[in-house]
């Protein structure tokens, strides 16, 4: 279903052009075109694998090594793919536009290897490893090989200094999001003029609540996505394509 009223590019332009604070929220369609597979859809991540096998806390008690086996071949692709056009549109909107931020479900790094220069991660990030057990320490792996951290090179499971198996710093289903890292999220939606939310399925929450936050304080809400999603009735905007050609395509005209 389309939206009702369709707005043309050049007005959703004015609107980023006109706006006192621009808040943009990122989920796994913008690293698409890198070459990043999605989660869900018709190739994505939860075709082939079962969310509850990866993706939750008791997926990696029941079965470490085959969580890191699955990051680690994720690692693998993310190291070998590129920050795309629609990365880059992002970046430099942290200089052009007045007030600009980035905020993402992404864990794979690429808004920081495009040079936004603060993206607020709201699932953490897969290059870093922290312990299991909440002893506090931390490896960034993203210099290592491959993304193998130089102390677990022979094992499946990465083992912490003290004794606790290592996971990757990412957020897991029926986990907490960093209450900092939300609540900040929750008041730029807030405080936005403007929020796109750009390469979205806009299913997974508390990130899928950002839109309407920022609706009910009055921001209008443009969808940048290829497909319809659950946003797309209430968006005041729907820009269907995929972002890397709609964001330069919407720079253009600023
Ligand atoms: C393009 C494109 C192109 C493609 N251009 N577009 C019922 C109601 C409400 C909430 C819940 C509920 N039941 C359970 C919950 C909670 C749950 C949740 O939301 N579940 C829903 C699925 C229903 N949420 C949680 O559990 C969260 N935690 C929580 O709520 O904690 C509460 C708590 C409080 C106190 C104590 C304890 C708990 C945590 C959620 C964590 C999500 N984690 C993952 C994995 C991260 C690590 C990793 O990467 O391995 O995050 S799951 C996965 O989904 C990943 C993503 O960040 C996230 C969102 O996915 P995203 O980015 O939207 O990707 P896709 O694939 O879904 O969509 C891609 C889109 O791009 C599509 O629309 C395409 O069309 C589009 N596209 N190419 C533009 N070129
Ligand atoms: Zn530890």
């Amino acid at each position: 279903m389309e939206p009702a009223l369709s707005v043309p590019l050049n007005q959703v332009a004015t609107w980023l052009r006109e706006a006192a604070s621009v808040v943009a929220t990122t989920g796994a369609g913008i690293s698409a075109e890198s070459g990043v597979p999605t989660f869900r859809g018709a190739d994505g991540l939860w075709r082939t694998f079962s969310a509850a096998d990866l993706a939750t806390p008791g997926a990696f008690a029941r079965q470490p090594g085959l969580v890191w086996e699955w990051y680690r071949w994720r690692r693998a692709i993310i190291s070998r793919a590129q920050p795309n056009e629609g990365h880059r549109v992002l970046a430099r909107w942290a200089t052009s536009l007045r007030r600009f931020s980035l905020v993402t479900q992404n864990v794979d790094g690429l808004h920081q290897r495009a040079g936004s220069p603060e993206v607020l991660e709201l699932h953490g990030n897969i290059w870093r490893t922290r312990c299991a057990a909440g002893c506090g320490h931390v490896v960034d792996d993203s210099r290592s090989e491959a993304g193998i951290a130089a102390t677990d090179e022979d094992q499946q499971v990465p083992v912490c200094r003290c004794g606790a198996r290592m996971r990757p710093d990412v957020v897991w289903f029926g986990e907490a999001l960093d209450p900092a890292v939300v609540n900040r999220a929750m008041a730029l939606a807030e405080r936005c003029d403007v929020l796109l939310v750009i390469g979205t399925s806009a299913l997974v929450y508390p990130a899928a609540a950002l839109p309407d936050v920022a609706s009910r304080h009055g921001a209008r809400v443009v969808e940048v996505n290829v497909d319809e999603t659950p946003l797309s009735p209430f968006a005041d905007a729907v820009l269907r394509g995929p972002s890397g050609t709609v964001l330069r395509e919407l720079e253009s005209l600023l």
